[in-house]
């Protein structure tokens, strides 16, 4: 299952389980445990009373009262020392533990906060990363869904050279209103001129190349002729593409941020009709080139446009070969963009 980032309150998640960013004595205290304490009630307190502490790194799992979840998972993360004091192993070892701890509870869903990044001052951008990454690399093994809840614009941030680099390659590209435009009337000339005289597919684009080339549009005589020479559909083409990659059907969608049954509907309806975000998850997860992602956006009738923030930021991390799924979508969320997947 996938992993999303939110803009959210952990205290409102309709989740099975919410993950708490707490300190040793499971006392309470400020920031995400100050607020979910509020909102549980005294019941919580008293309940994590009982259970003797938590060490670093470790987590115990509670009722959760007065939240909306199932649980409460009290998680400690390090204390930011400088990085030389294995603070990284630890947060790591926060996520892992605290999702064992919800499959062992039967969850189906967690939320977490961006554990140490307030308080215990581990930098935010790096928090960010470490959270992303054990994550994704537990979901490769695990079915769960995983929000990380991002409360307000200073506590996420993804690094400022990242940043940077990718607000210069929007300014260079992003056609507003206010523009002529005239570029981008010129690629969409391009797109529109392209599809006509190939078909949805440019027939020589290798792994594609094995669809049947249509006819030229004034062979086919009749409509009913010109449907049975239309190329493969988005489903088809996928499925094809991932038998190439030499990737499993799994391998693929988890790599995509994908939800298992949304790849089952796919896989079993040839006229599925996806969403841009979820053609474009697959078009990075198979690595494919700028050129063959605008080939596969076709088969499903979308096209990459440079008057769109969302498509240019994903140009630009293909552009890097770029091709990980997380990592992307740090950056949509940090431009306010859907993400990929989910
Ligand atoms: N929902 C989601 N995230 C939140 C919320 C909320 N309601 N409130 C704050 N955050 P912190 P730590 C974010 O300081 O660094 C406590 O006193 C916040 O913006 O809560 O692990 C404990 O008792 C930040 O990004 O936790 C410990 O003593 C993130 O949650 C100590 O703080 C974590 O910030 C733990 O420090």
């Amino acid at each position: 299952m996938p992993v999303k980032i939110v803009r959210d309150d952990i205290t409102k998640m309709e989740v099975d389980a919410i993950v708490n960013a707490a300190n040793n004595a499971l006392t309470g205290g400020g920031g995400v445990d100050g607020a979910i304490h509020r909102a549980a009630g005294p019941e919580l307190l008293a309940e994590c009373r009982t259970l003797g502490g938590c060490e670093t790194g470790s987590a115990k799992r509670t009722g959760a009262y007065r939240l909306p979840c199932k649980y409460v998972i009290h998680t400690v993360g390090p204390v930011w020392r400088g990085g030389y004091y294995g603070e990284r192993e630890l947060l790591e070892s926060c996520y892992r533990t605290s999702l064992e701890l919800a499959l062992e509870a039967e969850c189906e869903s967690i939320a977490f906060p961006l554990i140490s990044s307030g308080v215990y001052g581990y930098p935010k951008a790096q928090a960010l990363q470490v959270a992303m990454e054990t994550v994704s690399r537990f979901l490769l093994e695990h079915d769960i869904m995983v929000y990380i809840v991002i409360f307000d614009r200073s506590s996420y941030q993804i690094s400022e050279k990242l940043f940077a680099d990718i607000t210069a390659y929007i300014d260079q590209r992003y056609v507003d209103e206010h523009t002529d435009g005239s570029v981008e009337q010129a690629r969409r000339h391009r797109i529109a001129r392209e599809s006509m005289e190939s078909g949805p597919l440019s027939a020589e684009y290798v792994p594609f190349a094995a669809a049947a080339a249509p006819p030229p549009l004034s062979v086919a005589h009749t409509l009913e002729e010109t449907l049975r020479h239309l190329d493969a559909g988005f489903s088809q083409t996928l499925l094809r593409l991932i038998d190439q990659s030499g990737m499993s059907d799994a391998q693929c969608y988890k790599k995509a941020n994908i939800d298992r049954k949304l790849f089952s509907k796919i896989r079993s309806n040839p006229n599925y009709r996806p969403s841009k975000p979820t053609v474009l998850a697959f078009a990075v997860a198979l690595e494919l080139s700028l050129e063959e992602t605008e080939a596969l956006l076709r088969r499903a009738g979308f096209a990459l446009s440079h008057a769109s923030k969302f498509d240019i930021i994903v140009e630009y991390f293909i552009m890097q070969s770029c091709y990980d799924v997380f990592t992307i979508n740090e950056a949509l969320f940090a431009f306010d963009q859907p993400l990929l997947g989910g």
